[in-house]
């Protein structure tokens, strides 16, 4: 592997294995090749550096026999791939150099891959840099989830209203995966369990093979390589064979059809959509691969199941791959003539769960009649699971409940350790969802406040800062991101300030360009942009933010002459394609952006920009160039948040509520310097028992009931005056995320945002501040608090690091 530093090769045999891989896997030769070809040709060619790497670690872990940790996660948020695996390599320069000698431009290369978008938001992103910091760290680890077809959806506005359409990223050929046709395993559904001599013996009715593909996650400089391992879902052959011998031609494509469906699509809601039997089948196929696979590998390696948990930590992103549990108790049973006790004590040994959310609507559970119907043997293992834990605990909590499965209980039950993703998020779990399974199991619930890998957010996506910090405190920083501290000595230095404000700049102009490309749109680079960007929902307030847009707005028409701070109010998200207000609110945000942008009283002080289609790779632009974060949730709804992290670390202050990670990001940058507004999680809880409280506060502030009024009147849908009515009258009504009641201070807080924004140099100190002091928030302290706290594994690597 190499030394610190130093790119394995050079950038002219760099070149030469881009033109090899152009000849012998693309079939092209230069002047022919198009720019996918280039792509294509970039990525095997990286993807051959990481080979070594991998098998070296690949090797170290098997000789090792230590405990390694598996990460089940519906989503993996990958984004792009090729300028994260140059830059864990040391190769983004060489790269660049190597294509340039062709006659090729590196960053159009890089920008022609499609995002892996695996995931729909928070969740899915926080799975791929974890991923990320397995590998820096050198922690033995596989990531499994699902090889969907389709990922998130694309969205497109259409007259200011979201419309989707099928992602297709895998239409081209995938770069960076190998196929293991000969890893498979059969998944089965359906059928009826039957009492034979004493023993349950399940009879599946439907069969799906899952078959692997890997991936290798490199970490930084190359010191490590860990899988990635995503199922495909594949129809059983033989079983096909049996019906067609029998003649009937048409039942033996009905297994065909369900393979097809299983790993087709990304679910798009990142709130629990009842009920849906597909679902169900995606998280027990790609559950039940994995458990197979590792047991598999820990049998092949001469293990006793019984020391399963000294080998295995896996751990449930949410409770998604919950059916973990009683598969792995399924398995130790009716497969390794386990006793019911100890299988159930084994499989908690090795189970650890995070818990991603409070809201109510967002926790999983299953009709039991479907539940039953798709996974009768599970069903049967469950009421086993729940009578142990009644057992052992009382018969306060059930799994089972008015004729509903409830995954985040079963979750909880099954597992050592159950986390929370934030300070805030962890002691809600316990006082709320999860009160009652706090007192039966006290010490269970721990906290892992999220983070992010400092490589893809800072290092790749912002090379001017990058660039200053190394110049500052050496390049040390990547892999101990706590090394940035030492940019809190160069705050007061003027040269220091000057290039930070000069790398912002140049982050400016640069999305500058790429709005003005993409969607021809013209922003002034020289004014605040001020950004919000993240899955549009209700309780993360878009809507406030837009209602404040319009409050300003009609401030600088009563008073043009004011010394305003011009703002370029930036929103990027998706709503769930099902999730009716929340599509409302992205059309309010088109119509009203249309008419406040076209309005000459505001032109330059005021401007609304909704790109369409917010994603990984757009982020990664966004982000580095922005003013101002928007982290504006009700208090106590946002688990934690992890794009705050990001916006803190590449220089952007908050302004904020006291929810979820903001806290503890305060608490790193200091009160002072974030701008703090609103409700409180508990002053939240005591106002909704206010009676009218929506009403009052609404009476309370003419502003922000002028600007109901002209939403309801039809000022931003003069062709349809009606069309928010519902919208506003829901907020009079029901307003169940307190937008009404922290208008105001909102508002007046945003307003000491322009007044700090006007002094140029404070606020670029303010900037720095934020990047200096949020050090903590990088991933790898995060892993590492998760392989202390509830793993129980070592990093392979001497000088393990972060
Ligand atoms: C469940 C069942 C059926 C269909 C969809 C789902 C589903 C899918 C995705 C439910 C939830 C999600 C995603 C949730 C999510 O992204 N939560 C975010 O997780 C982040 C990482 O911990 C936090 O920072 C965010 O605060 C939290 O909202």
């Amino acid at each position: 592997m190499s030394s610190p530093n130093t790119p394995p090769v050079s950038a002219q045999d760099f070149a030469a294995s881009i033109l090899q891989h152009l000849k012998t896997s693309l079939g092209k030769d230069a002047p022919h090749a198009s720019l996918y070809d280039w792509r294509m040709s970039l990525s095997l060619a990286l993807r051959d550096l990481v080979v070594d790497p991998w098998f070296e670690s690949t090797r170290r872990t098997y000789e090792a026999r230590g405990k390694r940790v598996y990460y089940l996660s519906m989503e993996f948020l990958i984004g792009r791939l090729i300028e994260d695996v140059a830059v864990n390599l040391q190769m983004d320069e060489v790269a660049s150099e190597a294509l340039e000698s062709l006659g090729q431009t590196y960053e159009k290369v890089v920008a022609d891959e499609p995002d892996a978008a695996l995931g729909n938001g928070g969740l899915g992103r926080l799975a791929a840099c974890f991923m990320d910091s397995l590998s820096t760290l050198g922690i033995p680890a596989y990531g499994y989830g699902i090889r969907y077809e389709h990922g998130l959806f694309e969205q497109h506005f259409d007259k200011g209203v979201q419309v989707e359409t099928a992602e297709t990223w895998l239409e081209q050929r995938h770069a960076w995966e190998f196929e293991r046709p000969e890893v498979n395993y059969p998944i089965l559904f359906g059928g009826h369990v039957a009492d034979e001599d004493g023993k349950a013996v399940w009879h599946p009715e439907e069969t799906v093979i899952a078959s692997a593909f890997d991936t290798p996650v490199v970490g930084w400089e190359g010191r490590w390589a860990n899988t990635l391992r995503l199922w495909a879902a594949k129809p059983d052959r033989n079983f096909d064979l049996e019906s067609f011998n029998r003649g009937d031609y048409i039942a033996a494509s009905a297994p065909e059809a369900l393979a097809r469906t299983i790993s087709r699509v990304l679910y798009p809601d990142d709130t629990t959509d009842v009920g849906k039997e597909l679902r169900l089948k995606q998280e027990y196929f790609f559950t039940s691969a994995s458990l197979q696979d590792l047991v598999r590998r820990f049998l092949s390696e001469g293990g006793d199941l019984k020391s399963l948990p000294d080998y295995v930590a896996i751990q449930l992103n949410d409770t998604h791959p919950a059916i973990a549990g009683p598969e792995l108790v399924r398995i130790l049973m009716d497969l390794h003539s386990f006793e019911v006790s100890d299988a159930i004590s084994t499989a908690r040994g090795c189970l650890a769960y995070t818990n991603h959310t409070l809201l109510p609507e967002a926790l999983e559970r299953w009709p039991e009649d479907l539940f039953a119907r798709v996974l009768p043997r599970h069903h049967r293992i469950i009421q086993l699971i729940e009578a142990a834990h009644f057992a052992e605990a009382g018969e306060q909590v059930r799994i089972i409940e008015h004729g509903e499965v409830k995954m985040g209980e079963l979750a909880f039950v099954m597992a050592h350790h159950v986390n929370g993703v934030s300070a805030l998020h962890s002691e809600l779990v316990k006082e709320t969802v999860f009160a009652d399974l706090h007192q039966a199991y006290p010490g269970r619930i721990v906290n892992q406040t999220n983070g992010i890998t400092p490589r893809r957010w800072l290092y790749a996506c912002n090379p001017p800062l990058r660039n200053l910090i190394n110049d500052t405190i050496g390049t040390a920083w990547p892999d101990d991101l706590e090394k940035l501290q030492g940019l809190n000595a160069h705050l007061d230095d003027p040269a220091f300030i000057d290039r930070f404000q000069a790398a912002k700049d140049t982050n400016k102009a640069r999305l500058s360009d790429w709005l003005k490309d993409r969607d021809g749109v013209s922003v002034d680079p020289a004014a605040m942009f001020d950004v919000q960007i993240k899955r549009i929902h209700e309780y993360k307030r878009q809507l406030m933010n837009l209602l404040e847009t319009v409050a300003l707005w009609n401030e600088i028409r009563d008073n043009p002459n004011g010394a305003w701070t011009p703002r370029v109010k930036i929103f990027g998200g998706k709503a769930a394609p099902g999730y009716v207000v929340a599509k409302e609110i992205i059309r309010l945000i088109n119509d009203a952006g249309a008419v406040i942008n076209g309005d000459p009283a505001t032109k330059g002080l005021l401007q609304v920009v909704y790109p369409e289609n917010y994603n990984v790779s757009m982020a990664e632009v966004l982000i580095p160039a922005t003013d101002l974060s928007e982290q504006i949730s009700t208090a106590g709804k946002e688990a934690s948040g992890t794009g705050n992290m990001k916006f803190a670390l590449n220089g952007a202050p908050t302004i904020g509520t006291l929810d979820g990670a903001n806290v503890e990001i305060r608490d790193c940058v200091g009160a002072e310097n974030f701008f703090l507004f609103g409700l409180t999680a508990a002053e939240v809880a005591a106002r909704r028992m206010e009676p009218d409280y929506a009403r009052h506060a609404i009476e309370a502030s003419p502003r922000l009931g002028r600007v109901l009024e002209q939403i309801r009147s039809g000022v931003f849908s003069p062709s349809d005056k009606d069309r928010y009515a519902g919208l506003v009258d829901g907020l009079f009504n029901h307003d169940y995320f307190l937008v009404t009641c922290d208008f105001d201070s909102y508002f007046d807080t945003q307003r000491v945002v322009d007044t700090a924004f006007a002094d140029a140099r404070s606020w670029t100190r303010l900037a720095a501040l934020n990047t200096a002091r949020v050090g903590w928030f990088s991933s790898d302290r995060t892993i590492s608090g998760y392989a202390r706290d509830i793993w129980n594994v070592r990093s392979m690597l001497a000088t393990g690091s972060g």
